[in-house]
């Protein structure tokens, strides 16, 4: 699974906003839950106690979503854990996992004044 972020920060009126976007990119070789030999997967997305998903690709084990996500939050002090879950839709029952990744993401801003700050990662998960 590849997925890109971002985290920035910027002038506030008081402390730095602290900003996060999060790209999901693609997944590759998923395990097939459905009878016909494919999966229907989307990706939910947790960090910060926030809950994103993206929409849904049918009948593919290989798909590609490029979808965007922002989180912002406030303070100069960002961290904490990137959760992606991968999931068969059904239409009828609960969706299945097809797994998950985590990246822990984390950044402080030192001083009200050092701003422009920005810091780029990838996740790679088979
Ligand atoms: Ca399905």
């Amino acid at each position: 699974m590849c997925v890109e972020y971002t985290m920035m920060a910027m002038q506030g009126d008081v402390d730095p906003d602290c900003s996060i976007s999060i790209k999901v990119i693609e997944a590759r070789d998923l395990i097939a839950a459905d009878a016909g030999g494919t999966s229907d997967p989307y990706v939910k997305i947790e960090f910060d106690g926030k809950v994103y998903k993206t929409g849904t690709r049918f009948k593919t084990l290989d798909p590609v979503w490029n979808e965007k996500f922002e989180y912002v939050t406030l303070g100069t002090n960002t961290q904490g854990i990137l959760r992606f879950e991968v999931f068969d839709y059904d239409l009828v029952g609960s969706d299945d996992a097809l797994g998950h990744c985590m990246i822990k993401v984390g950044f402080r801003v030192w001083g009200s004044r050092d701003l422009g700050f920005r810091v780029r990662g990838f996740g790679i998960w088979g």
